[in-house]
């Protein structure tokens, strides 16, 4: 039986291990990025996510004014019920090389779309500001062989411990001082541990049920936090039709995307990417039609293999990514209009280990990215700053609102396992940061500035930034897209994270 319990045992923690590989988390890129405003005081705000929940997030907090004298945070819902009542907030603890700099440790206790409130108070008084971020399990944990071991032990240990206490009860209890226990005692003793045997094999049984239960519904939730899968059909020629299907079957229950809200103005966002070489670029509005299904009139486009990342934010505030791929015949669509846009260049493959900071635009104009010497390490919160030139090299003056904001980037990572989309107030969802705002119930102002909404045309400057961090070393396409007179410029960037 020992030995049956150890096989069983290994078996359990073999199969922990191989639910161990990591999930592929908003498309690989769970860290929350933010830039904004808390009252007077401007914050670059980094939170990174556990791979657990119930889990501990870290939240790092960077002032760029020198007045800020203490900092809480504070984790929430971010809609709905308990999203109003912050619990008692922690105060962050102040670096000790720099004044201005503040982390703390939160644990997440649930999953789903949440906010970490941060407060700030200062010379120039309070202020708050709330980052939406979503939670969930990324992975399993493997139990830890030493602890398997050690447990195994214990096991036998107290095992055989109750077996053989039980027993010598059994013989001995009701002896006489000096007395020899006799056949009978004997014969008792042999069914009590008998008996005990049973018992304490039924109790195993039950543990084991009970952690196996717990595993396989822990397992579900990471399943159900997986992007979805974009499911796609091509009708009449040019209509992509686009559904969502879940890689945990409760999914489609859960989870309706019929009830989807707008982000930045649309309700999906669609990214098709040519493969293998990322050297054609499309960011296109599908429509929602009855039943949680997308559509999109496609523009012209060659014939090809297509990677589909199209993002929605539901009405919890909690953001999807549906992934999948598409190949797609010769499309003789209609030209692109509205917010829709394309990108057309070199293949990623051709370009890779040079230092690409400038990004040719197709009016003669440059984009040039901003960078400080160095390698690009993952894993670190970084301000990417893009400014645009015009055709004559002097700052574009030209620059408007796209999708009221200053500029969209998108980080794609060369084998796909990162995607993410990104804006000058960050990683957040607009659509989320919009709820999260809305809680504050503070002025309108901060909520205003908070969202690093672009000004009014006229006056935009000729750079743009973007706070965002690489989650994990390897090569990038960084898509920066930004409105010149009514006309949608993207520069490309390729990058190599260390
Ligand atoms: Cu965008």
């Amino acid at each position: 039986m020992k030995k049956e319990f150890r096989r069983r045992l290994f078996l359990a923690a073999v199969i922990l291990l191989g639910a161990a590989i990591p999930a592929l988390a908003h498309v690989g890129s769970p860290d929350v990025f933010y830039e904004g405003d808390a009252g007077p005081y401007h914050l670059f705000v980094t939170v990174r996510m556990p791979q657990v929940i119930p889990g501990v997030a870290e939240i790092q907090v960077r002032c760029e004014n020198g007045d800020v004298k203490t900092v809480q945070i504070v984790p929430l819902r971010l809609s709905g019920l308990g999203s109003n009542f912050p619990p008692t907030p922690d105060l962050a603890k102040v670096s000790k090389d720099d004044p201005q700099f503040f982390t703390g440790n939160l644990w997440l206790m649930e999953s789903g779309a949440l906010q970490v409130r941060v407060m700030v108070d200062g010379a120039k008084g309070k202020g708050e500001l709330s980052v939406p971020v979503a939670s969930f399990a990324q992975r399993t944990f493997p139990m830890d062989k030493p602890l398997a071991g050690l447990m195994v032990v214990m096991l036998l240990v107290l095992g055989i411990g109750v077996i053989s206490i039980a027993g010598a009860g059994a013989r001995e209890a009701s002896l006489e001082r000096g007395e020899v226990p006799g056949p009978a005692n004997a014969r008792r003793a042999k069914i009590v541990m008998l008996v005990t045997i049973i018992l304490v094999a039924g109790l195993l049984y039950l543990g084991k049920s009970w952690w196996a239960l717990e595993d396989s519904d822990y397992q579900g939730r990471v399943n159900f936090y997986k992007p979805p899968i974009a499911e796609t059909t091509l009708e009449n020629g040019n209509r992509l039709v686009i559904r969502a299907r879940g890689q945990n079957p409760k999914w489609s229950d859960r989870i309706n995307m019929g009830e989807v809200v707008p982000d930045h103005n649309h309700l999906m966002h669609l990214f098709l990417i040519e493969l293998p070489g990322m050297n054609r670029m499309w960011h296109l509005h599908p429509t929602l039609l009855e039943g949680g299904a997308f559509a999109d009139d496609l523009p012209t486009m060659p014939a090809g293999h297509y990677q589909v990342f199209a993002d929605v934010v539901d009405s919890r505030g909690f953001p999807w990514t549906l992934v999948g791929t598409v190949d797609l015949p010769e499309i003789n669509g209609k030209p692109l209009s509205g917010d829709d846009s394309t990108w057309s260049g070199e293949a990623i493959a051709s370009v890779l280990g040079k230092d690409d900071t400038v990004s040719q635009l197709a009016d003669g104009g440059r984009m040039i990215w901003e960078r400080g010497p160095g390698p690009l390490r993952a894993k670190t919160a970084m301000d990417f700053k893009f400014s645009v030139q015009d055709k004559d090299g002097k700052p574009a003056q030209d620059l408007e609102p796209y999708m009221g904001m200053a500029g969209h980037a998108e980080f794609v990572g060369s084998d796909l396992s990162v995607f993410a989309h990104v804006h000058p107030a960050g990683s957040v969802p607009m659509a989320s940061l919009e709820m999260a705002q809305a809680g504050l119930m503070g002025d309108a102002s901060s909520m205003q500035s908070g969202m690093a909404m672009a000004p009014a045309s006229g006056s935009m400057p000729a750079e743009v930034g973007f706070p965002y961090g690489f989650p994990k070393a390897g090569d990038y396409r960084i898509f920066v897209q930004v409105k010149r007179a009514g006309k949608v410029e993207t520069g490309v960037f390729d990058a190599q994270v260390q």
